[in-house]
Order: structure tokens, then sequence, then C-alpha cells
């Protein structure tokens, strides 16, 4: 076995190792050439993104990603809660990237680097990279579909300065051809109707949320109620894959 077989079976192997984890390898060269960074999105100023990440520089000669993809259960939704800058589940990713980062390099001599959440601020275009990993496959809601969890994960990427073997795409897993998808029918904000994701309606739905934020049931120090944003995950709850 060579040393960045051996490194890459290491590190997915670890980074399951965390509950409700799965992960794979891309190589970065192929997601940077993948769809979305290929198209113009439509809208792209309307999403007033409020993340407080810091934005990164790239390491040097980087060649490859782990991406991890975390379950996001529907009786979860605390994970998605958007509060001071973030959310639970972003928070939790980080925290497996960093110390994933901290094993790699005594163990195999490689320099990997966790992703911001934000393409603008380094970070990458998640779906693309999911699929290219391996891990599952785009779906008719515009969602990166796993088969066990469908679009019920959330995703994030570590990079890594050597190439390690990547992923295989799934090509036996199609779930939206024999589905009556509901997920198109589910949107209220219409941006499924054509069965062609829209972003405008998606994101103005989102600014309605972030509009009204919810009380998350826990007290602040001044004993005043924490208010979160609870993003709108209807297209996600519809789907009939994984079924959990
Ligand atoms: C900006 C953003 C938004 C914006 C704009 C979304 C958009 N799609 O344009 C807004 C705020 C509206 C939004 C909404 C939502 N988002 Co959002 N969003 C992002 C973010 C930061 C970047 C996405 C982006 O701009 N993509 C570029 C645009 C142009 O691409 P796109 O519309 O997605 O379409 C591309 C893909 O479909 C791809 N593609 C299509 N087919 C194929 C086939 C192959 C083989 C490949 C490789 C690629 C590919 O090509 C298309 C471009 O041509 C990512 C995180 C990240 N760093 O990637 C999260 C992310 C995509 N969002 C996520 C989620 C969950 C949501 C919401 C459900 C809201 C929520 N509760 O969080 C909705 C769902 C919308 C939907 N159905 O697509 C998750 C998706 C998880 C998953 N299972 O896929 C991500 C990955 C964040 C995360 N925390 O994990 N989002």
């Amino acid at each position: 076995m060579t040393r960045y077989l051996l490194a890459a079976e290491e590190l997915v192997a670890k980074a399951e190792s965390y509950e409700g984890m799965r992960a794979g390898i891309a190589d970065l060269g192929a997601v940077l050439d993948a769809p979305s960074y290929r198209c113009q999105p439509q809208g792209q100023a309307a999403w007033r993104d409020e993340h407080s990440e810091k934005s990164v520089a790239w390491l040097p000669k980087a060649a490859s990603l782990l991406v991890l993809a975390m379950h996001h259960p529907r009786d979860q939704p605390r994970l998605d809660w958007f509060d001071r800058g973030n959310t639970a589940g972003n928070r939790r990713m980080q925290e497996v990237l960093e110390s994933l980062a901290a094993w790699l390099l005594p163990a195999h001599r490689i320099h990997a680097q966790p992703l911001p959440y934000q393409p603008a601020r380094g970070g990458i275009f998640l779906k693309d990279a999911a699929v290219l990993a391996g891990l599952g496959v785009m779906g008719q809601n515009n969602l990166f579909l796993h088969p066990q969890w469908g679009p019920r994960l959330r995703l994030r990427a570590l990079l890594i300065q050597e190439r390690l073997p990547a992923g295989e795409r799934l090509r036996d897993f199609e779930p939206c051809r024999s589905c009556d998808q509901p997920c198109l029918s589910a949107c209220s904000s219409g941006a499924l109707k054509t069965g062609r994701y829209r972003r405008p309606p998606c994101a103005q739905r989102l600014e309605r949320d972030r509009a009204h934020p919810i009380d998350s049931g826990q007290g602040g120090a001044s004993g005043d109620p924490v208010l979160v944003t609870d993003w709108c995950r209807a297209c996600e709850l519809a789907c009939p894959v994984g079924r959990y």
C-alpha cells in the first residue's frame, strides 16, 4: 500500500469515528472544474451572508480535499439555528476538521487546513466536492443526497497539501429517477416549481426567516430570550431518500 493510500484510508476512518460523520476524498482540481465553478449564479448579490468565519489563504500546492458530511436529522433543528455568526452544526464540523488536521501532520507528515463555510472567504462549493468524493449524488431539489441520510446532512471540507487517492463517484444511485419528487411541491417559495432550482425565491424565503427569529428556549446571561434564525428546510425534509 502506498504512503498516500494509507494516509487517505486512515484519515477517512478517523473522520468517520466521530458520531454522525461520513467522509471522502476529492481531487481539488476536479472540484474547481465542477459545475458550480463554471456557472454564474442568479441573484448572487441578493444573498447577504452573515457567517462570521475568517477568510483564509489556501495552503500552497494543495491537491486534495477531505469532505465531511454530518448527519442533520429532522429532530435536531438546533444544529442549524444561526446565532452569533454561525450554527452549532458548523461549529461542530469545524472542531472535527481541526482535530483531523492536528492528527494528520504528525501521523503522516501531511499539512491540512480546515476551510471556511463561504466560498468567498476561501471555502469551496461543498455539494460538488461531496459528489466528487463519492459520498452521494445531486438531487432534483438541488441538494446533495447521501444514500443513508438523503439531503439531511451538512458539509465542510479540509484542504490537504498532498494528492491523496480520491473516492469513486457513485454510479448506481439515482434516487430521483423513480421518485414522484415531493420536494418540488414542498417548496412554498416556488423555487422548485419549474423542476429546476431557482435561487432568488429561495433566498427571499430565507431572508424572511432571518427577519423573524425564534426563541431558542435558552435564556441568555441577562435572562433575556436567545433569538435564533431557523432556516427553511422544506426541500430537505420532504425528500424520501434515506427516510430519516
Ligand atoms: C450560498 C448558499 C445558499 C444560498 C444560495 C443557494 C444556491 N444554491 O444558489 C441560499 C441562502 C439561498 C441557500 C439556500 C439553501 N441552502 Co445553502 N449554501 C450556500 C453555500 C454557502 C454556497 C452554495 C452556492 O452558492 N452554490 C453555487 C450555486 C451556483 O450552485 P447551486 O445552485 O448549488 O447549483 C449547482 C449544483 O447544483 C451543481 N450540480 C448540479 N448537478 C451536479 C452534478 C454534479 C456531478 C456536480 C459535481 C455538481 C452538480 O451545479 C450547479 C451549478 O451549475 C453552500 C455551502 C458551500 N460552501 O458550498 C450552502 C449549502 C449548499 N446550503 C445548504 C442548505 C442545507 C441550504 C438550505 C436547505 C437552507 C438551510 N436550511 O440551510 C437551502 C436549500 C436550497 C437548495 N435547494 O438548493 C447545504 C446543502 C446540504 C445538502 N444536503 O446539499 C450547504 C452545502 C451548506 C451546509 N451547511 O452544508 N444556500
